[in-house]
């Protein structure tokens, strides 16, 4: 597995001896030469790319489901094997109603009054953000299981840990597994746990880890109580990692070790903008390194279940716009090759950095990040090897294999066009199969995102155009 500290001695390498693949641009502004080497770090797995929503979608049965087609069909071109999330800030103000009733307590009512006043609610479909006072039902989990047997993608099912009670979540809980079935990776317990202290709502100032970890027991066991094999996650922390740490050591069932990761944020302050954006991973690394220890140790994946590029919403001509499409592109693939599991971009509704927007049924469009998404998507079920570019600039290089497929994605997050010099003679050598280019008209722009499938000559990519990204497969 590539460490952080591995990682970055690669990058301040220097000395390569690189076979000329591709003649350079003289009127090129700037030059790098991409080596591809013969160690394996990340895979890239099959359901590596996922969505994450808020829970509060479900209020409308008829948004994951399977005669949303346009939302079918959005879900399917991105992935058939991906990874849908629910959880987020209104997860823990939720209401859940049954057959058995619908468990409210003060501490529950006063939430969800509370909870009216998210900005969230934009990320559901126009037809609960309109109402905000739906309930989560036995009939909505039956249609989102239809809609996940259409798609082919499975679920990561959060529980309202925030204000519920473990009553209801033995209700609810016990009523996701009868109907999920296999489509259920795992439940979990609330959402951006390390966040509830001090908050009114939830928890008192001094709410810790060692609460946090009796609560999730308690929440697992009474769910286990009728369904002892109920699937669990955890700890979803916002960005705690000691958290992990913890939750890892301490669990013995958990299928699933959990955070999030934002890049930057938040929306509001004025330094957030796309070049902060295109730099700045920097706190992925070390988280990655963590969870990945920690996952190591406790025998199960680490998966970052939300994240996006801006937290407080987005900021608006970044989070929906095509600096964005290279920040997924480039996060995704280079959280694989730092071991990550999966990664579910969060969204929904007409939020700014959602991947797909819903403005209600039968309406459905792709954001930009969508297309980063899809692009690092090509790598699916690949085993990654160690690129080493020179000098470090902006260009950034992922290669991977499946079978008898080599894949190169080169992305380039600079203003300025680079000529490219590629050294992986064991792929170079095939015929090259397929090339992809993905273009944006500016950094703000928020349509007109091309992919564009090209020709398979090798001698076009010889220069890759300022913020221009390349898809390469040799076969
Ligand atoms: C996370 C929450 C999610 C928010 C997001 C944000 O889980 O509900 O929408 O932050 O700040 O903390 O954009």
């Amino acid at each position: 597995m590539l460490t952080r500290r591995r990682f970055s001695a690669l990058a301040s390498a220097s000395a390569l001896t690189p076979m000329r693949a591709a003649s350079l641009d003289a009127g090129a502004s700037s030059k790098a030469i991409v080596e591809v080497l013969d160690e394996h770090v990340g895979i890239v797995r099959p359901d590596f790319i996922g969505l994450s929503y808020e829970s509060t979608q479900l209020y409308d049965p008829n948004h994951f489901s399977p005669d949303n087609l346009p939302l079918v069909d959005a879900f399917r071109r991105l992935s058939r094997h991906g990874v849908l999330r629910l959880g987020g800030n209104l997860s823990d103000c939720s209401v859940w109603k049954s057959d058995a009733g619908d468990f409210m307590t003060p501490k529950l009512r006063a939430a969800v009054e509370h909870g009216r006043t998210y900005w969230e609610w934009r990320l559901c479909s126009p037809s609960v953000d309109a109402r905000r006072n739906g309930a989560i039902t036995p009939s909505a989990i039956a249609k989102l299981r239809a809609f996940l047997d259409a798609t082919g993608w499975r679920v990561i099912y959060g529980l309202n840990f925030g204000s519920g009670n473990a009553a209801r979540a033995g209700d609810e809980g016990r009523h996701a597994v009868d109907i999920l079935g296999d489509k259920l990776i795992a439940l979990q317990v609330g959402n951006e746990v390390d966040f509830y202290a001090g908050n009114p709502f939830f928890r008192s100032t001094s709410y810790d880890f060692a609460e946090y970890y009796a609560g999730y027991t308690e929440f697992a066991g009474a769910v286990r109580k009728s369904r002892p094999r109920a699937p669990f996650a955890g700890p979803d922390t916002a960005a705690n990692m000691e958290w992990v740490d913890r939750f890892g050591r301490l669990t013995s069932d958990a299928v699933l070790l959990t955070s999030h990761y934002y890049a930057m944020g938040p929306a509001k302050d004025p330094a957030m903008n796309a070049a902060r954006l295109l730099n700045s991973n920097s706190q992925l690394e070390r988280r990655l390194d963590i969870g990945q220890r920690d996952a190591a140790r406790a025998n199960i994946p680490f998966r970052i279940t939300e994240a996006n590029s801006c937290y407080g919403g987005g900021k608006p001509g970044v989070s929906n716009a095509y600096a964005s499409t290279l920040w997924s592109a480039d996060f995704l693939l280079q959280a694989a090759t730092l071991g990550c599991a999966g990664i579910d971009l969060h969204g929904g509704g007409d939020g700014l950095y959602t991947p797909i927007e819903s403005r209600g049924t039968g309406e459905v469009s792709v954001r930009p990040v969508y297309y980063g998404m899809q692009f690092a998507q090509l790598f699916a079920g690949a085993q990654l090897q160690l690129c080493r570019t020179t000098p470090t600039s902006k260009l950034r290089a992922y290669a991977g294999r499946r079978n008898a497929d080599f894949f190169l994605a080169l992305i380039n997050k600079s203003a300025t066009a680079i000529s490219l010099e590629i050294s992986w003679p064991e792929a170079t050598g095939r015929p090259l199969s397929r090339a992809v280019r993905l273009a944006g008209t500016s950094l703000d722009a928020k349509t007109n995102i091309s992919w564009t499938e090209v020709p398979a000559e090798l001698p076009q990519f010889a220069e890759l155009p300022a913020y221009g990204a390349a898809f390469l497969q040799w076969t």
